[in-house]
C-alpha cells in the first residue's frame, strides 16, 4: 500500500484490536475497536483517504500497513524496553499523575524521558513519510507531546493540530517536570493546541510565556515567527450509538434481567471506570460504606455494582490501587452483605458496549467521582443511555464533564460528606425533577456529540 494522505491521525494506539478469526481456525484478524474517537474520525479518514499512525499493541516489529473498514493503518513498532520506559514510565508514571494534580506522586527518570524522545521521533518520522504535501496532521494526547515540533522540523508545509485528552496542569505543577521546556516546545510545533477545558488552555498560554518567554495575547502565542492558538474543544461521545443500543429491546430486557439477578433492589448504584487512581473509586466506596454504617442506606434495598476495567497492570500505582479497592469491597461485603446478597458487586472486567448500555439502563444512580479527569465519557454515556429520562448522575466537580452536565448532582470527591450528601440526594430525588435534569443534559449532548467535537477542531485548524 503506497500513496500519501492529505489527512493523518497520529495516536499512541491504532484504533483496532487483534481478535481470533472465526472463519479461519487458529487465525487472527483486526477488528475496529469501539470508541468515540475512531467513530468521529472515520468519515473524515475515509473521505480524505486518510491514514492513522499508531502502535498495534504488542511488543516487537510492526506489521506492514493494512486497511480496516476503509481506513489505512500504519503501525509503529515498540519494543519491550520502550513499552516499559516510554509508555509505562514517562507517559503513565510521570506525565499522567503530574497532569492529574499529582494525586499520586509523579516519578521522574532520565531513562524514561530519553525513551519518550526516541519513540516520539519515530512517530514523527512515520507522519512525515505518510503525509501528502500540505496535508493536515492531527496528533493525539500526552504520549506524543514532542511530535508536533519534530514533525514541523521535517515538514514545514503541514498543518498540524494537537489535542490533549487529559487535564493540563497549572504552572506550579508543570514546573516540576524536568522536560518542561522541551514539552512546551514540542506542543508549540502545532498550529492549534486543543484542550478539554478553557482553564487548561489558559494554563498552556501562561506557561508558554512563563517557560519560554513567548509574547501572548488572549489565546494566541507567538513562537518562532508563527502564531499558535490554544483553545478548548470538549470531547464527547457517539450519542447515536448509545441511543440505538439503549433503545434496543434486547438490551432493555437485559437491563431488567440484571435487576432480577441483583435480587430486585429498590436502588441500584453503578460505577464504571478504568481501574485508575484518578477515578475516585475508593472515595465512592467509602461514602457508600459510611451510609450503610449509619443506616441511611440498607442492603438488600440498595446494591452497588462497580465495574473496574483492568488497566496499566504492570504499573506499581495501579497494582497498589487494586489491592486497596479490593480490600474496601471485601470490608463492605463482610460488614453489610448476606449470603447471596453482597452489598457491592465488584467486577474487575472489561464489558461489551451492549452490556455497558444495559447496566446504564438498569442503574438508578450512576456515580462518577474522579479526583481529576480531562472529560469522563462514562458520565456522558450514562446520560445518553437514559432516553427514558430515568436515573440520576452523581458527578465530581473535577471531571471536565461537570462544566457541561450542570444538572448532575455535583460534588467534591475529597469531601466525603459532600459525596454522601449528593448520593443520598440522587437516591431520593423526586422522579419529575430527575426527569427534568436528565432531559436538559440529553439535549446538550445531542447538540454536542463527538462528530461535532471533531468538526469544530478541524474547522478551526483549517481556518488558521
Ligand atoms: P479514560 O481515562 O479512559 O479516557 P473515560 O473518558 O471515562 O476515561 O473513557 C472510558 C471509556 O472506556 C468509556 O467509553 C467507557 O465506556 C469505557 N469503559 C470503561 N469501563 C469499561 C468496561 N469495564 N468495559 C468496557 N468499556 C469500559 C481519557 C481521559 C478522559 C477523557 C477521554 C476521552 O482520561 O478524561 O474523557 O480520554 O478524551
Amino acid at each position: 500500500m503506497t500513496g500519501r494522505s492529505s489527512f493523518v491521525v497520529v495516536a499512541n494506539r491504532l484504533p483496532v484490536d487483534e481478535v481470533p478469526d472465526e472463519e479461519r481456525a487458529g487465525g487472527r484478524r483486526w477488528r475496529r475497536s469501539p470508541g468515540g474517537l475512531v467513530t468521529a474520525l472515520h468519515p473524515v479518514l475515509v473521505q480524505r483517504d486518510g491514514t492513522w499512525i499508531g502502535w498495534a499493541g504488542s511488543a516487537g516489529p510492526a506489521p506492514a500497513p493494512f486497511m480496516v473498514d476503509g481506513i489505512r493503518l500504519h503501525p509503529v513498532p515498540l519494543d519491550a524496553d520502550e513499552i516499559a520506559r516510554y509508555y509505562e514510565g514517562m507517559s503513565n508514571s510521570t506525565i499522567w499523575p503530574l497532569y492529574h494534580d499529582a494525586v499520586e506522586p509523579p516519578i521522574f527518570r532520565r531513562r524514561w524521558a530519553a525513551s519518550y524522545r526516541e519513540v516520539n521521533a519515530r512517530f514523527a518520522e512515520a507522519a512525515a513519510q505518510v503525509a501528502a504535501p500540505n496535508a493536515t496532521v492531527w496528533v493525539q494526547d500526552y504520549q506524543l507531546q514532542l511530535v508536533p515540533a519534530m514533525l514541523r522540523q521535517q515538514r514545514p508545509d503541514l498543518r498540524i493540530g494537537f489535542f490533549l485528552h487529559i487535564p493540563f496542569p497549572p504552572i506550579e505543577l508543570f514546573m516540576q517536570l524536568p522536560q518542561r521546556a522541551e514539552i512546551m516546545r514540542g506542543l508549540l510545533g502545532a498550529d492549534l493546541v486543543g484542550f478539554q477545558q478553557r482553564l487548561a488552555a489558559q494554563n498552556f498560554v501562561r506557561l508558554a510565556h512563563h517557560v519560554l518567554g513567548c509574547p501572548v495575547s488572549g489565546s494566541v502565542i507567538e513562537y518562532e515567527d508563527r502564531r499558535v492558538k490554544a483553545a478548548a474543544f470538549p470531547i464527547s461521545i457517539d450519542v447515536g450509538e448509545i441511543d440505538r443500543l439503549a433503545d434496543n429491546p434486547l438490551i432493555r430486557t437485559r437491563a431488567e434481567q440484571i435487576r432480577t439477578e441483583l435480587g430486585e433492589p429498590k436502588t441500584m448504584i453503578l460505577g464504571v471506570d478504568r481501574l485508575d487512581y484518578t477515578k475516585g473509586i475508593e472515595h465512592r466506596l467509602k461514602a457508600f460504606r459510611e451510609l450503610l454504617a449509619e443506616g441511611r442506606l440498607t442492603v438488600p434495598e440498595t446494591v452497588m455494582v462497580q465495574v473496574a476495567t483492568p488497566s496499566r497492570e504492570r504499573v506499581e500505582h495501579y497494582q497498589a490501587l487494586r489491592v486497596k479497592v479490593e480490600r474496601e469491597v471485601g470490608r463492605i461485603n463482610g460488614d453489610y452483605g448476606r449470603v447471596g446478597v453482597p452489598a457491592v458487586h465488584y467486577l474487575h472486567q472489561s464489558y461489551s458496549r451492549s452490556e455497558l448500555a444495559a447496566l446504564y439502563r438498569a442503574a438508578d444512580v450512576m456515580m462518577v467521582t474522579p479526583l481529576r479527569d480531562g472529560m469522563n465519557l462514562v458520565a456522558k454515556e450514562y446520560v445518553a443511555a437514559r432516553a427514558d429520562a430515568g436515573g440520576a448522575l452523581v458527578l465530581s466537580e473535577f471531571a471536565g464533564a461537570a462544566s457541561e452536565l450542570r444538572q448532575a448532582f455535583l460534588c467534591n470527591p475529597h469531601d466525603l460528606d459532600a459525596v454522601k450528601d449528593s448520593l443520598l440526594r440522587a437516591v431520593h430525588v423526586d422522579p419529575d425533577e430527575a426527569r427534568k435534569r436528565m432531559s436538559i443534559m440529553q439535549r446538550h449532548l445531542r447538540r454536542n456529540d463527538v462528530a461535532h467535537w471533531a468538526r469544530s477542531f478541524l474547522t478551526e485548524l483549517g481556518s488558521l
